[in-house]
């Protein structure tokens, strides 16, 4: 009988040598080609990640490392300094690796192909290097997002209609959360799952698999400084926080880390429609639908602001933004229930009373 030391060493080795790459193939159960590929894509993404991360420590550091470019984005968004360089360490991992052939970003306005790949690579990834990236500067959580799709047809005219479908087609989907820790939170359709970046080894190292958001939390994550934008029904919801107890309201300014908090433990994160932008801030393609993907592998919901499932919008652009209703079951359904008052009110008087 080996003693308990012998035991929890075991355990240890057990843990420490379920790297990610690893995990992938045992996701697929199997060795092929496309599995290899698969979790040679994510292991680029995970290293990725990992320049990233390091960029991100040295920041106060770094000569130039933070701070605006003086540019703005295809959003019209102040293009920071750690947006250029995540953007283009994305681009650089992926280039003369032949395993993916177009790249989509929050920071660039069209497709970029890694022509050199588009021989051997059906896979297109869609991703915003540094989501959240007013909080670089004051050293708080930023995160990646990123989606994988597989490429449908040729593309012959490169303007990647294919992609513009509903996000139920990604094929992969997750995040890197830069906090204390760096966290890499993946789906591949069979369960959500978590490492952590163990600096000592340079390696992702599983955290936890197949991660589940609780059916309600206390947290409801939204800017109520846009209140007075909204339409009523979420005016509405939020006077109804504000008035129960059990509640929190935590909002950091980062999606990644706020979403993180809702998929460990429960709650929901709005971001709506305003007045000045009635179809939200978040971008459909590499926010929204990544972050649906993962919530709903978790037994989460994530809507859009009239009730639509997000993984069902019908992209009419690769920057298309959506309003996100995101996180636990029932979190979701109280806000739905909210946008279904406001919608049975101005309904038809024949529609049966609730
Ligand atoms: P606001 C960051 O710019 C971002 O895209 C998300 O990470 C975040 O949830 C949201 O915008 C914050 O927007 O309008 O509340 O500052």
């Amino acid at each position: 009988m080996p003693d308990t030391y012998q035991i929890e060493a075991d355990a240890a080795l057990g843990r420490d040598s379920m790297t990610l790459s690893q995990h992938v193939l045992q996701q697929l159960d199997s060795f092929g080609p496309e599995a290899q590929d698969l979790s040679a894509i994510m292991n680029r993404i995970a290293f990725a990640a990992k320049l990233v991360s390091r960029r991100l420590t040295r920041a106060g550091l770094v000569e130039d490392a933070m701070g605006f470019t003086g540019r703005q984005n295809v959003q019209g968004e102040s293009v920071k300094k750690m947006d250029v360089y995540a953007n283009d360490v994305f681009i650089t991992v992926f280039q003369q690796s032949g395993l993916v052939c177009r790249l989509v970003s929050e920071e660039m306005d069209d497709i970029y192909h890694l022509n050199e790949s588009c021989s051997t690579s059906r896979y297109t990834l869609l991703y915003d290097p540094i989501d959240g990236s007013s909080n670089v500067d004051i050293n708080l959580n930023v995160g990646s997002i990123f989606a994988l799709r597989r490429q449908q047809g040729n593309d012959i005219d490169q303007t990647g209609a294919d992609l513009l479908t509903p996000g139920h087609d990604q094929l992969a989907a997750g995040y890197v959360l830069y906090g204390p820790s760096t966290v890499f939170v993946y789906s591949m359709g069979k369960g959500v799952h978590a490492f952590t970046l163990d600096p000592s080894l340079g390696e992702f190292i599983l955290a936890s698999e197949n991660i589940q958001i609780p059916e309600h939390g206390s947290n409801y994550s939204v800017n109520e400084g846009n209140f007075w934008q909204w339409a009523d029904p979420f005016r509405d919801y939020i006077r109804y926080m504000h008035r129960h107890e059990g509640y929190s309201g935590r909002y950091s300014g980062a999606l990644v880390g706020d979403f993180h908090r809702i998929l460990m433990q429960g709650g929901v994160f709005l971001y709506p429609g305003t007045l000045k932008k009635p179809e939200g801030k978040l971008r459909l393609l590499y926010e929204s639908a990544p972050l649906a993907f993962l919530a709903e592998q978790a037994g989460g919901r994530a809507i859009v602001g009239d009730r639509q499932p997000v993984l069902d919008v019908q992209p009419n652009g690769i920057h298309m933004r959506t309003p996100l209703i995101i996180g636990s079951a029932e979190d979701v359904a109280l806000v739905e229930s909210f946008l279904q008052e406001r919608s049975l009110e101005q309904a038809p008087l024949s529609t049966p009373a609730r």
